[in-house]
């Protein structure tokens, strides 16, 4: 494959990720959070990783190695929230009768793990129910707490399904610079044409040549056609055209990266609002999904992101990258209780298999430190 030499770096990463370690925390920092404008973006795309095209050999065979468990890797993307709440957990009870201030001391680690206020107290009123003056074990604060937490991800952890009435099933992808946008596009193509639907991306981030240039790659990985346009483009308009011509194709599902903005920025929320009517234009219920793309790494600013991007582009559901690293995780707990989105993948690396389906109680068990994941023995 020609393409491969080209971006060995890319596709070494691809291959290599099957059962690698982790990245790095310092090649995914979020860059984000700095205010930057989509303009100024640093690239951070796979063009930069061209410099380590060198070192980084292909290795298909790689395919074959095992993979760490989907268990272990959500559990150590979230190990940086957990470690911390189950620090405080054990600070908090061990050795320690049950009392109004230790049930303070929980809320606050609780809510410093960035859960929420609302879920932190119905955690601290759970642990407290009927246990006052009597000692209660840190681990059974971590089983309460697993089990409110799932009871408010439940709900909200659903599948992306792709309505075959709706041909091309239009999915608009959103969410600021750095999240995961076109990362995420690449991965859920893979998912999909893996499923096989025919899938077609519109490389809808006009403001960088090398974000188009690394949807041009991902789509090249899976076979799927990009639909692309010159650098300073009009987004809006290569959504138009990008609709038309799925239809064209006969393709049966449309996803479209956008540039990231800050959602603080109105000019370009203003810009995305466009995108979406021109989009109506020519399919009156497009987009038929909005994702927004959330970096687990930021915290409380994703709270944010949902409302306005939220108010703005609709969006249908989320996706949180970066469960890999030094994540927030909990913060998806708060997003959860308050904006009760669906919650359709997580990301877990940068590889096309690194998307997987969102479980609540996965999620909330590895949160709380537990060892076994849903499809384990209890
Ligand atoms: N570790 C990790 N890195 C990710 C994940 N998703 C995206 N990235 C990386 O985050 C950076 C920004 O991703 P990109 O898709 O370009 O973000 P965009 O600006 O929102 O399109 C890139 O270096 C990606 O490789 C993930 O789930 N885990
Ligand atoms: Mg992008």
């Amino acid at each position: 494959m020609a393409d491969n030499e080209n971006k060995g770096g890319l596709f070494g990463r691809w291959f290599g990720r099957r059962g690698a370690e982790p990245q790095p925390a310092d090649t995914q920092k979020p860059e984000q959070e700095s205010g930057q404008e989509p303009e100024q973006a640093p690239a951070q795309e796979p063009a930069s990783a061209e410099a380590s095209v060198a070192e980084t050999p292909v290795a298909e065979p790689v395919a074959e190695a095992p993979r760490t468990s989907w268990w272990a890797r959500l559990k150590q993307g979230l190990a940086r929230s957990s470690s911390s709440i189950g620090q405080g957990i054990s600070d908090i009870f061990t050795k320690r009768k049950l009392d109004a201030a230790a049930l303070e001391d929980l809320e606050d680690v609780l809510i410093r793990a960035d859960l929420g206020v609302a879920t932190a107290s119905r955690i601290t009123e759970a642990v407290g129910q009927g246990r006052y003056d009597k000692s209660i074990d840190p681990a059974e604060v971590r089983a309460i707490l697993a089990s409110e937490v799932e009871k408010v991800l439940v709900p909200v952890a659903r599948p992306l399904e792709i309505d075959a009435t709706k041909k091309p099933y239009v999915i608009l992808v959103v969410g600021v610079n750095g999240s995961g946008k076109t990362t995420t596009i690449g991965k859920l193509a893979a998912k999909l044409a893996g499923e096989g639907h025919k899938v077609m991306l519109a490389a809808g981030d006009t403001f960088r040549a090398a974000a188009i240039e690394q949807l041009q790659i991902w789509g090249a990985r899976i076979g799927a056609s990009v639909i692309s346009r010159q650098q300073g483009a009009d987004a809006a308009g290569l959504a138009f055209d990008a609709i038309n011509e799925a239809r064209r194709e006969g393709a049966d599902v449309l996803i479209m990266d956008t540039a990231g903005r800050l959602q603080n920025r109105t000019e370009l929320m203003a810009e995305l609002e466009k995108i979406l009517r021109v989009m109506r234009k020519v399919d009156p219920e497009a987009p038929h999904a909005s994702l927004l793309v959330i970096d687990a790494t930021v915290g409380q600013n994703a709270l944010s992101q949902v409302e306005i991007f939220g108010r703005v582009a609709g969006v249908t559901g989320l996706v949180m990258t970066k469960l890999d690293g030094t994540a927030r995780g909990g913060i998806l707990v708060a997003i959860s209780e308050k904006h009760k989105l669906p919650v359709h993948f997580i990301g877990v690396g940068e590889g096309a298999d690194d998307l997987e389906p969102f479980e609540a109680r996965d999620f909330a068990r590895a949160i709380a430190g537990l060892d076994e994941g849903a499809h384990g023995a209890n």
